[in-house]
């Protein structure tokens, strides 16, 4: 569905600086009718605990020429569900998530291929609007890069909510490309009539090509996403073997669970400040070995890290050890140190050596 709107920037009488969603009567208009966002609501909450078709499968190969391959990127502000998105639309996980922002920091490649069609999902940082630090510097270059040059954007944002935030990527998609408005977090939503005059307040905000209201975490909202995603992907050969999930090697997937584990466990003031490399990965036969450092900012941090006894380092060290055998179907030795390196993230050269682009 289109507004028919060329809208690229929002109105500024309906933006909330204190994250609180404000709609204007002006943005009230009817570009929609009623009808229409209440067949989009229903489609959203119909699918709450209904089966999931199976997948189409890929055992034949199609021929070339009826392939359809395309690249979607995901994006938005930090915490709204883009990488449970992309896991859920991956069928594994191939992006941490947790809850708190800035859990992804990297660009990362998920594909799905069903049937004829590859789907390569680009999973993006959250937007950073509030530190200029190089770090920070660095994810916003990530997520500028990834909508460019795609065939499709999913802008995700949580449903019935619109602030700075969201404005602020929102500005960043270019006019030329497809893009989804996808209400993430219905689930939350308990009275769907409250979120129709949301929904036809975002209408005057872009000229989005589709309204989805649903919940990352329903296989249902997920297998209806597929199929509205799949008409904006061009008939051309894949780019991925039919199998392939990720782009992204064990090795970084090591670093990356290692950092999960750390972000779930610890308080709100560490994650920003922290980061996790890898020393050392080695394979021999069903065994890999894996040094890995995290590094944060101050002493106060790294004892938070180790905690009472050296607990927590150990607690972090179990469950991430526990998902990489998981992941790599083998045995996993994992060391993990903790090093202080003060003003790493607004330090560019070093940002750029802990492998942020
Ligand atoms: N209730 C509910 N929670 C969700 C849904 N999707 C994601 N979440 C939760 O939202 C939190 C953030 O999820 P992420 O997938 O890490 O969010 P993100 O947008 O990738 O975050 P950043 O990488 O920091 O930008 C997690 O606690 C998820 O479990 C949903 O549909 N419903
Ligand atoms: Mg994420």
């Amino acid at each position: 569905m289109s507004t028919g709107k060329k809208e690229s920037s929002p109105p500024a009488d309906t933006l909330s600086q204190s994250g609180q969603t404000v709609i204007s009567p002006a943005s009230l208009a009817p570009a929609q009718s009623q009808d229409a966002i209440d067949a989009m609501l229903a489609q959203a909450t119909a699918s709450r605990g209904a089966a999931v078709p199976a997948d189409s499968g890929t055992q034949s190969l199609p021929p070339v020429g009826e392939q359809r391959c395309g690249l979607i990127a995901i994006v938005g502000k930090p915490n709204v569900g883009k990488s449970t998105l992309l896991n859920a639309l991956v069928g594994q996980k191939v992006s941490i998530t947790s809850r708190k922002a800035q859990t992804t920091r990297h660009r990362i490649t998920g594909m799905r291929t069903r049937a004829a069609t590859q789907f390569v999902f680009v999973d993006t940082p959250g937007f950073q609007t509030r530190h200029g630090n190089a770090l920070n510097r660095s994810l916003n270059r990530t997520v500028v890069g990834a909508v460019n040059d795609v065939d499709l954007i999913v802008f995700v944002v949580e449903a019935g909510q619109f602030n700075l935030a969201d404005a602020k990527v929102l500005a960043l998609l270019p006019e030329k490309t497809p893009a989804i408005l996808l209400a993430n977090k219905f689930d939350l939503i308990h009275r769907r009539a409250e979120i129709a005059p949301w929904l036809r307040s975002m209408q005057e905000r872009h000229n989005f090509s589709e309204f989805v209201p649903m919940s990352a975490n329903n296989a249902k909202d997920v297998e209806r996403l597929f199929g509205i995603c799949e008409k904006y992907l061009p008939v051309q050969p894949w780019m991925y073997g039919a199998d392939e999930l990720t782009d992204r090697s064990d090795r970084f997937m090591a670093a990356e669970i290692i950092r999960e584990k750390l972000f779930r466990l610890t308080g709100d003031e560490l994650p920003y400040t922290s980061t996790v490399i890898i020393d050392q990965y080695e394979e021999e036969g069903n065994l890999r070995k894996i040094a890995a450092t995290i590094v944060v900012e101050r002493d106060g941090h790294k004892g938070m890290i180790i905690g009472e006894k050296g607990e927590k380092l150990k607690r972090i060290g179990t469950e991430a050890r526990h998902e990489l055998e998981a992941l790599t179907g083998g045995k996993v030795f994992l060391e993990i140190w903790v090093k202080v390196r003060s003003g790493w993230a607004d330090d560019e050269a070093r940002v750029k050596t802990f492998g942020y682009e």
